[in-house]
């Protein structure tokens, strides 16, 4: 019998400092989550996560859906908790539509970081909202995001004149943030120049170069535009391109493609304000690391911009954070 308990003894004791060298030699999966696959800015995103993710041994999945919107987004998450990751990253296609998904996960043990968009007030861990479980927030600061554009924009205008912002649509906290941005600072430090409506385009470049032509239709007097996305900037763009006013309405673009190189070296794009998508991921992926083998993280984590205009495209230094395709 003593023997017996021995053993028994033994094999706790045994498992006891087996337990944590097993836990750490565990392979963990992170599923990257974008806004939407065919996009380059999310591509980029990608890119910074698998670089930390075959640095840190982790594996990355990457499922999302083709386009920008709840209703086909919340299934894909669904199906990646299904598959029960050790976390996941996601880029909320809603401020309010996707709590409720995001906290399936959240309760089933997958914790939840945020990148590039978040859900509720972008405030998590204060233990006061009701969407505050994500456990950080990874992003560009796009209020002044924002900002920048609509000061690019004035300069390029000469501080005086018509604008708009051609938009996604309401409710994405991104966008949302950059239309406020550029509001408050052309309200604030831009008295001569005034801001129509926005123009809501679905996230279709089509549609945002349409909405330009009937903005210029109704106001032949419009000086610019601030395409607050990567498609809602190369839409308008084109807009403008197709109502033969290159140089005349000026363009500010969110986001940095490749393509929109030749847009400024032909002068249809005045400024382009590239951000950060593979540090995003790059950091998204090592926060979720360092949280699964028990350290604590930032509740947010702020990514830069790069400004990108005719005089600096040629750079390597600027052009190395055009966006992967
Ligand atoms: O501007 C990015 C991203 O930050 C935004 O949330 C959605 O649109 C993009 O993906 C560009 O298409």
């Amino acid at each position: 019998k003593k023997i017996v308990a021995a053993l028994a003894a033994l094999a706790i004791c045994a498992t006891a400092l087996i337990t944590p060298a097993l836990a750490q030699d565990k392979k963990f999966t992170v599923a990257l989550v974008p806004g939407l696959t065919t996009d380059g800015f999310y591509i980029t995103m990608r890119k910074g996560a698998q670089a930390a993710a075959d640095a840190l041994g982790v594996t990355l999945v990457f499922q999302g859906a083709p386009d920008f919107n709840p209703v086909t987004q919340v299934p894909v998450l669904d199906a990646v908790i299904a598959k029960k990751p050790d976390a996941i990253l996601i880029a909320p296609t809603d401020k309010v539509q996707l709590v409720e998904p995001l906290r399936k996960a959240n309760d089933a043990g997958i914790p939840v970081i945020t990148v590039d968009t978040f859900i509720g007030s972008g405030v998590y861990q204060t233990g006061a909202g009701e969407a505050d479980f994500p456990l950080s927030y990874i992003a560009s600061d796009n209020i002044l995001g924002g900002e920048i554009a609509a000061r690019a924009l004035a300069k390029a205008i000469g501080d005086k004149g018509k604008v708009y912002v051609s938009n996604v649509k309401p409710g994405i906290s991104t966008t949302d943030q950059r239309e406020e941005g550029f509001k408050k600072e052309m309200a604030a430090n831009h008295p001569g120049i005034t801001v129509l409506e926005t123009q809501f385009n679905d996230n279709d470049a089509n549609k945002a170069a349409s909405q330009l032509q009937a903005v210029f239709a109704r106001n032949s007097d419009l000086v610019g535009v601030f395409g607050a996305n990567l498609f809602s900037a190369l839409g308008a763009a084109n807009g403008v391109q197709q109502a033969g006013q290159t140089g005349t309405i000026k363009v500010v673009a969110f986001d940095a493609p490749t393509s929109i190189v030749d847009n400024i070296n032909t002068g249809l794009v005045d400024v382009a304000i590239a951000q950060h998508p593979a540090e995003i991921g790059y950091f998204g992926v090592v926060s979720a690391y360092a949280h699964l083998t028990g350290q604590s993280i930032p509740v947010a984590i702020g990514t830069g911009f790069t400004i990108m205009d005719k005089s600096n495209i040629a750079d390597p230094n600027i052009s190395k954070y055009l966006y992967s395709e």
